[in-house]
């Protein structure tokens, strides 16, 4: 067995936080090898149910989980973490435009990246679940000067698995058939699921589908995958969000398998000429624990607007905040 490691949720009692924990305690995320400590973040309205889910917890005797915090201090919930996930968010509410939405969880996600600075595991990794993802991810980065912006990553898994899935239905294949996809830019309608490098069973994957259903099916489905889901269930995502931040952190734990690719929320170095900063999905391999962009993709005219017209999202989302910065 490994020493234990700390791991922090915040929205813990929420949909999402509620699937992940369980399949954290069973090994899902770092392995069955590997003892953890759940440090659950509610606020103090949601600490009765918080119990509850500290209670199921307990019940399920799983063997690697050692102990289990609630709390609605986030300095003790970060408290020496290893991983944090930071799932619990401020949702829209009718009638609230998105400038307010990034006003109310940027005053979220400051505190939290201060508190992640000063109290978290120097080497901590921390994954922004809650939407915006990506403006909230780039704010807690912000707040931790302390820290490496390399600890610091936003959500595209969901948006990858999504895209995977549509793929492997169109094409007949398994998803462990397809390499090489990308879901670039931001967590949010423009974002651009690119299949131009991908390869299904060694074979072109555009060469397996029109592009008229590349460009006017495809895209837009995974684009909108979330609201589908929301029509069906009358409520959103929430296994498939968990099972996506369990991926999203295995993969920088022990690197992506081979010489396939992920897609990651990162701050952007210029890549690809995307403003340096931001914090946006790229083509990302990990190894040892550290995440890399894929570079040299040759991008053509219509993947440079798709790239472009992300990317303008996500500065229009800085600027909204940039008094959080
Ligand atoms: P829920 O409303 O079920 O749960 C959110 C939980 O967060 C609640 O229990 C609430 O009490 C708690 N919370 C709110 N503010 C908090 C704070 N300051 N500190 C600690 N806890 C706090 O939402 P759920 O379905 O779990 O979704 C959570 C977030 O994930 C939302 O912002 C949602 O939009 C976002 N998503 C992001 C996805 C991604 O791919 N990046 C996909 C799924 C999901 O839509």
């Amino acid at each position: 067995m490994k020493p234990t490691v700390r791991i922090a949720v915040t929205g813990a009692a929420g949909n999402i936080g509620y699937a992940a924990a369980f399949r954290i305690s069973a090994g899902g995320m770092l392995g069955t090898d590997q003892p953890v400590i759940l440090q659950l973040i509610e606020i103090e309205p949601a600490l009765q149910a918080l119990k509850g889910v500290e209670m199921e917890l307990l019940d399920c005797a799983f063997p690697l989980l050692e102990n289990v915090i609630t709390t609605s201090d986030i300095e003790t919930g970060f408290k020496d973490t290893d991983y944090a996930l930071l799932v619990g968010a401020k949702p829209r509410t009718k009638g609230m435009e998105r400038s307010d939405l990034l006003g109310d969880n940027g005053k979220i996600f400051g505190p939290q990246g201060r508190a992640l600075n000063n109290h978290a595991s120097r080497g901590v990794k921390v994954l922004v679940i809650g939407n915006p993802a990506n403006t909230n991810a780039l704010i807690a980065m912000n707040n931790a000067p302390d820290l490496s912006p390399s600890q610091f990553s936003s959500m595209m898994r969901l948006d990858h698995n999504r895209a995977l899935n549509q793929l492997s239905l169109k094409t007949r294949s398994r998803t462990t058939e397809i390499k090489h996809l990308t879901v670039w830019g931001n967590h949010s309608l423009t974002q651009y699921p690119d299949i131009s490098h991908c390869s299904i069973n060694g074979k072109d994957a555009t060469s397996l589908v029109e592009t008229s259903w590349y460009r006017e099916q495809f895209i837009p489905s995974v684009q909108k995958r979330g609201a589908e889901i929301i029509n069906a269930r009358g409520a959103s995502s929430a296994a498939s969000a968990a099972s996506a931040a369990i991926d999203h952190m295995r993969d920088w734990v022990f690197g992506t398998p081979g010489k396939d690719w992920t897609s990651m929320g990162i701050p952007s170095t210029g890549d690809y000429g995307i403003s340096e900063g931001l914090m946006y999905s790229f083509p990302v391999r990990c190894r040892n624990g550290r995440c890399e962009v894929v570079q040299g993709l040759h991008m053509d005219d219509f993947s440079i607007d798709m790239i472009q017209a992300t990317e303008k999202e996500l500065l229009e989302e800085r600027d909204a905040v940039k008094a959080l910065l």
